[in-house]
């Protein structure tokens, strides 16, 4: 079997509601939908998010990278020989979505291809994930009657709170309102997306100690060394690297400087390939894992369902999956669905993300 041709596709849907946090905005899911065509007629896909506040990729560069950059060096190759791909994807640097989605396109490929159920080639652990609900910036109010909607619409009892903001009590009275509206049960964890300095976050901590936060993510530069170390000391609670940890080097960088003492793993970025290895080396270190989010459509949501249900320590954690139902419309023909707070992963060949023609040319953008 031999890659033949990729497309990628800028496409856009809007949002019924903007999520809103420190470090942007997204009103419209303006993605770039891969699909890698090989010679037997087998087509894999994948979604990419762009998120220049945070990788410094746009649609446009996606789309200009993987047909102008990537395309030529592996067209012809083997889909099954991902290492192969993967070396001469790592050739170019950053552009990390970029490179996920066409390592997820291969996987699904080669599950098409083998007839297997892509979570199955990779662990095959469980069927499926517990949902976290992301929550964007809000007043505290909105943000108890969101969360009470999850839980009593899809079971969902883990939610990311987005923080960062200034002033700090706005966070602060967020978590206060949503522990006491959810009560003892529902886990309640907080994104900073680098909106604090290290002091500020250290004062969060201390203003919400007994509110039972279970995790703080980015709080503030992973860059900012010192300070993000005397953070990561002083925290009673594990302080998740995110944007700081985007590739398996910056993970061990992170783990072994003390910038970060969990990881969040996001499919999006790191494709299956590099996301075992991450979650291996996790795993070897005793290091908690978090699946993430990076605003993923359904077809999105789909890969990391597939992969963090493949093995038991992503599964050990509820998986960040629930953004796409504030879209107001996705690609995938089949549409996934929360019951009893679980997404299942799918049964069929590869990872099972069939794409709907018509609304691909609904809301494709070239
Ligand atoms: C996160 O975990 O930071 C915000 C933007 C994005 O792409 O992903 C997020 C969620
Ligand atoms: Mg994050």
């Amino acid at each position: 079997m031999k890659i033949e041709r990729i497309e990628a596709i800028p496409y856009s849907i809007p949002y019924a509601r903007a999520l809103k946090f420190a470090s942007g905005e997204v009103t419209a899911a303006e993605h770039v939908l891969v699909r890698i065509h090989t010679d037997t007629g087998i087509c894999g896909v994948a979604d990419t998010p762009p998120r220049p506040y945070t990788y410094g990729e746009t649609q446009d560069s996606i789309v200009s990278v993987i047909t102008k950059v990537f395309a030529p060096l592996v067209i012809g190759l083997d889909p099954m020989d991902r290492s192969k791909v993967q070396q001469i994807l790592h050739r170019t640097v950053n552009n990390p979505t970029a490179k996920g989605a066409v390592d997820i396109a291969l996987w699904d490929i080669i599950g098409i291809a083998v007839e297997t159920p892509v979570h199955k080639l990779l662990g095959g652990y469980a069927d499926g994930m517990r949902v976290s609900h992301m929550l964007g910036f809000k007043p505290a109010d909105e943000l108890l009657d969101e969360a009470q909607r999850f839980r009593e619409n899809y079971g969902i009892t883990t939610f990311k709170l987005k923080t960062g903001r200034r002033p700090l009590s706005l966070d602060v009275e967020a978590c206060r309102v949503l522990r006491e509206g959810l009560g003892e049960k529902a886990e309640i964890y907080m994104d900073a997306n680098r909106g604090w300095t290290a002091t500020e976050a250290l004062e969060v901590l201390r203003r919400t100690e007994g509110l039972g936060v279970s995790m703080l993510e980015e709080p503030c530069d992973a860059g900012e060394v010192l300070g993000r170390r005397r953070l990561v000391e002083q925290s009673n609670i594990p302080i998740v690297g995110d944007e700081s940890v985007p590739t398996l080097g910056d993970v061990a960088r992170e783990l072994l400087t003390g910038g970060s003492t969990a990881v969040c793993i996001k499919t999006a970025r790191s494709g299956f390939t590099e996301a075992q290895k991450i979650l291996a080396l996790c795993e070897g270190l005793g290091v908690d894992v978090t699946m993430g989010n990076q605003i993923d459509t359904q077809v999105g949501s789909l890969a990391t369902v597939t992969f963090g249900a493949a093995f038991e320590a992503s599964s050990r954690r509820a998986g960040e999956l629930s953004n796409f139902l504030d879209m107001t419309d996705d690609l995938l023909a089949d549409p996934l669905e929360i019951r009893g707070g679980i997404i299942r992963v799918r049964e069929t060949p590869g990872v099972g993300a069939q794409i709907d023609p018509d609304k691909l040319q609904k809301y494709r953008q070239d």
